[in-house]
């Protein structure tokens, strides 16, 4: 595989809102992000991914553009984000910006135009049917519930919104409008950023003609699953996306694909693929229900390791994976991959470890890096996330009570990765001097990156050696390339590979509270890392104390 300027990064996602506010309004701002950046500098991070900071209602918080030429003003002028682009790339860094083109805003001009003149340009902008009184088009469900058909205003036709009602989809079949998106992100491309994640890709290509599928529950309604899976020809979209814009600029772009077949990897993100990169979900969506988030199972170590390795195995060197812990639409990740009561210090840096140490390009999402943990939310009130809000009532409707429902879906809520970042004990963690726009997690005491900072024993500590080990001369080339491959399977609660390169590394995490021993095929001449300061070992015989990680040179 030809050789890219990305695949030995280490990336970074800034949720805007949540990062760093400049100027006291509780909301974070694109000054505030600049005025951080020489931390992510010294954590090592290369490349930085920003969540949308578009003009926007924020109906689905940015994820709903009304200008993709215009930064909100929530979030500062075009001239903070220029500067932002100079200033990142002034410390070496890359940046990319959130693509979110399988919907707009329903604030965009263009869906304006079409309520105006449905028949016009701008209705073939968008999914319009005839309305029907007492029938809609079909019955899929949206992801934040209810139909995906919605009345067009003052008119007699329905749109199609996959997400949202405020997220009307984009007709991806009309010409004009693929023109109008490559248009705009060769703009941001010249004014120097390095590429884009892309947001809900794999919703762009529709099943046509549409029909109506099995319902899978009782509203009689069908997941949007059900017509993806039928949906043909996606890769004739993704394709010229790429050489309209990604490919003219060595662009870095990394896709967030659900539902892809086996078969389409090396389409997605082979050699020559669509994308430079796409998201590993597969612990993500582990134990998820099609009844709804309210009954979900949790992930057992056993899972999360399973889900790792089918993901690698399925990759294998075709391509590379962004690897993540969590990310904006997830809860915390240690609270969720660490059983309850086993989320430490030593457990945080073991999953990172694991996780890090993965094929793939590592992505690290706000807060991760001090091992931030799912916000103790005490009513729905305190909620602002749609999603949290349209699953509350899935599980009500279920039969759940008012406080199961509650408590059944909080765990899941998008909200506990959303709430402010951490940055020291100060007032507000130091996120703003102004009233937070989602409450501050009241761990910020104790977890919260100034005291990391100063602390070699710290989550934020061991990231930063983590980092510096991916980028260390003698071990890059075999972290970076080298092949994974999994050792005892059949172990309970312990996770371990081999990475063979020019040297051959082994990762080892013991994933539990109790110690256990682990024999070694060959000896070891190094420890690269290891979250406790020492280790028991007797001649190839290791004793893992609970949580220790160890990365071992063979
Ligand atoms: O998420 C796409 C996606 O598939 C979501 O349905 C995701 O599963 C859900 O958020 C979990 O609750 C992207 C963005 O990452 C998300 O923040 C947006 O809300 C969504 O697209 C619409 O743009
Ligand atoms: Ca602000």
């Amino acid at each position: 595989m030809k050789r890219k300027w990305w695949h030995d990064k280490v990336a970074y996602q800034i949720y805007p809102k949540s990062f760093c506010d400049s100027n006291g309004d509780g909301i974070g701002d694109i000054p505030g992000i600049i005025s951080r950046l020489d931390y992510l500098k010294d954590l090592g991070v290369d490349i930085i991914w920003l969540s949308p900071c578009y003009q926007s209602p924020l109906a689905d918080e940015g994820y709903d553009i009304s200008d993709y030429y215009k930064i909100d003003p929530r979030f500062g002028t075009m001239e903070d984000m220029e500067r932002l682009i100079a200033e990142v790339k002034a410390r070496g860094m890359y940046l990319l910006m959130d693509l979110v083109v399988n919907h707009c805003s329903d604030e965009h001009e263009w869906f304006r135009k079409a309520c105006e003149d449905p028949d016009g340009k701008y209705g073939g902008y968008f999914y319009l049917r005839k309305k029907t009184e007492g029938e809609l088009p079909t019955n899929w469900r949206s992801y934040f519930g209810g139909p995906v058909w919605d009345d067009l205003p003052g008119t007699d036709r329905q749109y199609l919104h996959v997400f949202h009602k405020k997220q009307p989809d984009l007709n991806w079949e009309n010409p004009c409008l693929r023109e109008e998106v490559y248009e705009n992100m060769n703009w941001w491309l010249e004014k120097g950023l390095a590429g884009f994640r892309v947001d809900a890709i794999i919703n762009i290509k529709k099943a046509l003609p549409f029909r109506s599928y099995e319902p899978d529950r009782e509203d009689g309604l069908c997941s949007i699953g059900a017509m993806l899976e039928e949906a043909e020809g996606i890769g004739e979209f993704l394709g010229e996306m790429r050489d309209r814009t990604f490919r003219k600029y060595d662009a870095f772009s990394v896709g967030e694909v659900f539902h892809e077949k086996d078969e389409e990897i090396a389409d997605f993100i082979g050699e020559d693929g669509y994308f430079s990169s796409m998201f590993d979900f597969s612990a993500a969506v582990c134990g998820a229900s099609e009844k709804g988030v309210y009954d979900a199972k949790p992930v057992t170590p056993d899972d999360y390791r399973r889900c790792c390795f089918e993901a690698q195995r399925r990759v294998g060197e075709t391509g590379f994976l962004s690897n993540i812990i969590e990310n904006h639409d997830q809860p915390r990740g240690v609270s969720r991959y660490i059983p309850a009561g086993e989320v430490s210090p030593e457990s945080k840096k073991m999953l990172a470890a694991l996780n890090f140490m993965l094929r793939g390009i590592p992505f690290i999402y706000q807060g991760q890096e001090l091992g931030m943990e799912n916000m103790p939310f005490s009513s729905l009130e305190e909620i602002d996330d749609i999603a949290t809000k349209d699953e509350y009532r899935i599980a009500l409707d279920a039969g759940l009570s008012a406080d199961e429902a509650f408590r059944a879906v909080v765990e899941y809520s998008r909200d506990n990765a959303r709430t402010p970042m951490q940055w020291s004990d100060a007032g507000n963690a130091g996120f703003t001097t102004g009233t937070p726009w989602l409450r501050v997690n009241p761990d910020y005491t104790t977890i919260n990156a100034a005291a990391q900072m100063n602390d070699p024993d710290s989550v934020r500590s061991f990231y930063r050696e983590l980092i510096a080990l991916r980028k260390h001369p003698a071990y890059k080339e075999t972290i970076v390339y080298g092949a994974l491959e999994p050792v005892w399977e059949d172990r309970h609660n312990l996770m371990a590979y081999y990475r063979r390169g020019d040297r051959t590394l082994l990762v080892i995490g013991n994933y539990q509270t109790g110690e256990q021993s682990v024999e070694l095929p060959s000896g070891f001449r190094k420890v690269l890392l290891n979250n406790y300061h020492g280790m028991a070992a007797e001649g190839r015989v290791l004793r893992l104390y609970g949580y220790q990680l160890l990365i071992l040179e063979m």
